[in-house]
């Protein structure tokens, strides 16, 4: 069935009922010296590349690479289309290693038909706070598809990763591997209804007219909450000690000190948009919202080409009540121009999705450890984790 999975340190999915298995490393780490020292061999057509996506040009290649060949959904109407500042925000966090972001080139043309990432994250399992990879950007020109191009990819991040003392990777999937350690559902909350039905994204319900549907999700202009605002970078230390607390409860999160956040949810115009409740009274940061913006091309359509679509980060709410917090973050990314706010049940995600009138997409995403064993599948709300 998984020819290449089946043979990986990966939960498997045989072993899915046998309780006898522990929690934790599949494998021990090898001496660094033990690891393979030169690339995995590829067809003879193609050559490694390390990608530099400082460089303009790489990273227009890069991004020409995703934008015309990346993840679509399962009817292909439209396709993730991440712009070039976000990749290099999301590749450039906090220490950073430039052989993660590996790409493949035609020998003859140079032209860039493959391309895979890692970046260096710590991930808390339970008590146990490991140094991961998080493997993301994994794509083969749709001309190069089924030829066991991936698996090679795969093995040689790994082995990059290996030779940074590095033995966990996590990384999630559109498709269902070698196992999950939850799956996550999408849900979508419409901003422009009328655009949205255009492009075929969602459907005008049943007994619905479009002014019933355009007044179902109208918003208020304005947030609610008094001392909503943009977030600073002064508020730095207090985004973190509020995040860290509330990331404590779940069994999978990221653990995050003050450097991360200011590279991961301070705002990032286009690309990362957080707001943070300043009580008027006390000065003090009681609540945070963040999402990151994701276009995706709308595939074929006469008139439409982009869906600008805000996807859910992270969310603390210590004094606002979440479902509050979450409408003004729909208030102000309906502000800013967004079509449609998406967002998955994990967190406590659940807890508004209903209510602020997100409908089920037809997409899940499925979460994954590579090298780590968890023991019981998570439900979604048990995973502190968004990966971009
Ligand atoms: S998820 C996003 C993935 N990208 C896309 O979906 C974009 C559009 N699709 C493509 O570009 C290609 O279809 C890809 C596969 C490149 C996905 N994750 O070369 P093949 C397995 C893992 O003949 P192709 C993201 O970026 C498949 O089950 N494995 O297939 C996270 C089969 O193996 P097996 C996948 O279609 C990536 C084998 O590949 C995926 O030409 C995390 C077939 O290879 C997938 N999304 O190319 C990667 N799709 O026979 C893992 C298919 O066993 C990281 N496959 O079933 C692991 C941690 C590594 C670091 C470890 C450090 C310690
Ligand atoms: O966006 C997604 N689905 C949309 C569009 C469906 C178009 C036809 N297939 C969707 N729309 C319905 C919205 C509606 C709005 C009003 C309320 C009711 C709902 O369902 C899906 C997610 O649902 N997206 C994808 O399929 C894209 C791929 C997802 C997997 C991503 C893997 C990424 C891996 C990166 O590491």
């Amino acid at each position: 069935r998984h020819k290449f999975w089946e043979t990986q340190p990966v939960g498997q999915f045989k072993d899915l009922n046998d309780t006898s298995l522990p929690e934790g490393p599949i494998e021990p780490p090898t001496p660094i010296s033990e690891v393979k020292q030169e690339p995995y061999n590829l067809p003879n057509l193609y050559e490694w590349v390390t990608c530099d996506i400082n460089s303009e040009d790489t990273c227009a290649e890069v991004y020409n690479l995703l934008s015309n060949n990346y993840v679509e959904d399962d009817e292909n109407m439209f396709r993730f289309n991440y712009s070039k500042e976000f990749l290099r925000w999301a590749l450039h966090p906090p220490g950073y290693y430039k052989t993660w972001h590996i790409g493949v080139r035609v020998k003859s043309s140079k032209k860039l038909v493959a391309f895979i990432t890692g970046i260096p994250a710590r991930i808390r399992v339970r008590t146990d706070v490991v140094s991961m990879a998080e493997v993301n950007f994994l794509c083969v020109h749709k001309k190069l598809r089924s030829k066991r191009l991936a698996p090679v990819m795969i093995k040689e991040v790994t082995r990059r990763v290996h030779l940074e003392n590095i033995w966990q990777a996590a990384y999630t999937a559109g498709v269902v591997l070698p196992t999950p350690i939850t799956s996550c559902q999408y849900w979508h909350r419409s901003l422009n209804p009328k655009k949205l039905i255009d492009v075929g994204f969602s459907r005008l319900g049943p007994r619905m007219t479009m002014s019933r549907t355009l007044k179902l999700f109208k918003l208020p202009d304005q947030p609610a909450t008094p001392g909503f605002r943009k977030m600073e970078l002064r508020d730095v230390p207090a985004v973190t000690r509020l995040l860290r607390a509330y990331l404590m409860q779940f069994v999978v999160a990221p653990d995050l000190d003050e450097l991360d956040v200011e590279h991961w949810v301070l705002p990032k115009d286009e690309v990362v948009d957080s707001y943070v409740v300043e009580s008027p009274e006390n000065h003090k940061i009681t609540d945070f919202c963040s999402f990151y913006t994701l276009p995706s091309s709308i595939l074929g359509h006469p008139t439409h080409s982009i869906l600008k679509a805000a996807y859910s980060y992270y969310n603390v709410s210590t004094k606002t009540p979440l479902l509050q917090l979450m409408n003004d973050a729909l208030i102000v990314a309906k502000h800013k121009g967004f079509d449609v706010f998406n967002a998955l049940d994990l967190m406590h995600n659940e807890s508004f999705l209903k209510e602020l009138k997100f409908g089920p997409g037809d997409g899940k995403l499925h979460y994954y450890l590579y090298n780590y064993r968890i023991k019981h599948i998570l439900r979604a709300s048990e995973l502190g984790l968004v990966l971009l």
